[in-house]
Order: C-alpha cells, then structure tokens, then sequence
C-alpha cells in the first residue's frame, strides 16, 4: 500500500482550477444528455466556490485514502470480487467478509454499509451498480445515480463528513465513463445542494484508468463550474498538489499498466467468494 491521504491531502476542485487542470468549459461545450443534465433550464448551473471546496478530484488507490468512507463498488452478494472490490476485501482483511455476509446481500442501484477494518478508512459503503444496459440507458443511470444517493445518505446516517467513490459501474460492469461521470456528477451536486448536503465536508472522486480521469475532467466543469477568484494560489499550495499528484499517478500508471483489458463477464460468476449473478438483472 502507498502512503496515505487524509481529505486535506486531496485536491479540491478549486485548487485544481487555480492549477489549471481544469479548465472553464468552453462556450460551445457539447450539451449534456437530457437526462443528466444538472439544473432545469440550464447546462451549466452557477458556480459555487463552496462546492467547488468541497468535491475532491484524485487518481489512485481508493484503498490508501484516510477518510471517515470509501465507496466500493460491488456486486449484490456484497462477497467481494475483482477490481476495487478485490483491492478493498485484500485491504480490509477477512472480518469485512464475515460483515458482509451477515448483511444478505444489497439490490442493485443501491448501497449498504461496513467498517473499515484493516483499511485507513472507519467506514466502507458498498454500493452495487448496474450492469450496463446499452438498450435501456435511463434505467442504468437511474441505477447508478442511485447508488450515489444512497452511499452519501448512508454516509450522513453513520455520520461519516468525508466520503471518496471509485468510479462505480465502469470496469466489469461496462458502464462508459463518458456517461457514468455526469450521472455521478449531478448525483453529488444534488445531494451537496440538498436539505443534508451540509452534513458532508468533502466528497472526492477517485479515478483509477485514464478514461474515466478523461471523462471527469471534461465533466466537471459542466456541473461544478469555476468561480472567477479560482486565479491565484500560494506556492506552497501549488507545490503540496504537485507532489501528491505526481505520487498518486505514478503509483495507479504502475498498477494500471498491469490491469488486463476489460473484461466482458462478472469475475462473481466464477470465483470463489460471490454467488452467481445473472448479466443485467436487477
Ligand atoms: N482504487 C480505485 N479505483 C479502482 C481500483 C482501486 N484500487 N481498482 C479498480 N478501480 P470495477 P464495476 C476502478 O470493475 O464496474 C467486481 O468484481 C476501475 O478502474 O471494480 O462496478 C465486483 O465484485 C473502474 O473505474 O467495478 C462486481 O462483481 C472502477 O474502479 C463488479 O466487479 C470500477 O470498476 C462490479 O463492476
């Protein structure tokens, strides 16, 4: 395991846009899908710089970040399996099994709590994405949307301020990124702007492959804009951002570079710890 990051450590959307990594969308940006657009009436709604202080951006290992939640994205039997579920039961060790398996299983779209065990994190969320289904998307991102809701209200009843999702749904289960980031994105702006959003400190996204890094960089800003004071910073900011960047991407290029190309079937259908779990049933 790498070093670790507290939610200090992880650069907010604010920092980002002062360090140029991301950049205002462009006035002709491409309109969003209807369905995942982020206000009525509008593409882009305002910005906001206390938002934009609050969700967090970072390539790497969701199993290194110190923070009160990390969300996995599991299957139904909530028995482990490959990707970041794989990384996280490694991580937690063989309590997090016998946790899970009292629970019974979660249906897909939403999402069921643990501890944290052997990770940094108190609190592991585990949320069950969809399967992607290219000939019904709005039930895929309603799924998938729900199982954002879900894991930030989950966080708020546990009283868990700081929470990191990995990318959900994008690996095995086939959901592109393209489509997946905005989902994810007005999901947390929603929840951030609602009647509980005040009850999360900090909620950061974590990337792991390049697509969905690219797929978020082009997506944030259509759902968390930068406000105009976004200009400056010091340079002791600038140099603490620069180097947890430059670890976390050598560190996920290294493991990156040795994930085989995606898979096409549920690793739960044949190994050993999930039960069989029918192709996009729900
Ligand atoms: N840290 C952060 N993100 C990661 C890590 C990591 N250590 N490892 C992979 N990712 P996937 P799914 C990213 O396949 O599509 C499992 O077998 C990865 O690059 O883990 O929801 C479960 O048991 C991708 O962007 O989850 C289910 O059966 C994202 O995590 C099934 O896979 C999700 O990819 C769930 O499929």
């Amino acid at each position: 395991m790498g070093q670790l990051l507290t939610a200090s450590d992880i650069p907010s959307l604010s920092l980002l846009y002062k360090l140029r990594k991301l950049s205002a969308p462009s006035p002709g940006a491409s309109p969003l899908p209807t369905t995942t657009r982020p206000g009525p009436g509008a593409d882009v709604p305002p910005p906001s710089k206390s938002l934009n202080d609050r969700v967090g951006l970072i390539r790497g290992d969701i199993t290194t970040l110190k923070l009160d939640a990390i969300v996995n994205a599991a299957n139904r039997s909530l028995l482990g399996g490959g990707g970041v579920d794989g990384a996280i039961h490694r991580a937690a060790g063989p309590e997090l099994y016998d946790e899970c398996r009292a629970l019974g299983g979660c249906p897909t779209g939403s999402a069921k709590i643990t501890n944290g065990y052997g990770l940094p994190a108190r609190k592991i969320i585990h949320a069950v994405g969809p399967v992607y289904d290219p000939l019904d998307h709005d039930k895929s991102e309603r799924l998938l949307t729900g199982c954002y809701t879900r894991s930030l209200e989950l966080a708020v009843e546990h009283g868990c301020r700081t929470v990191a999702f990995s990318a959900i749904s994008t690996g095995v289960y086939g959901y592109p990124s393209q489509d997946a980031a905005p989902a994810a994105l007005g999901a947390i702006r929603k929840f951030l702007t609602g009647p509980d959003g005040d009850k999360i400190d900090k909620v950061v996204i974590v990337t792991f492959e390049m697509k969905d890094v690219e797929a978020y960089n082009e997506f944030i800003p259509l759902f968390f804009p930068p406000v105009a004071e976004d200009e400056t910073t010091t340079d002791n900011e600038e140099d603490e951002a620069r180097e947890t960047e430059a670890k976390l991407t050598a560190e996920a290029e290294a493991v990156a570079s040795e994930l085989p190309s995606a898979p096409t079937s549920d690793p739960s259908d044949t190994g050993p710890a999930g039960k069989k779990q029918r192709q996009g049933e729900d």
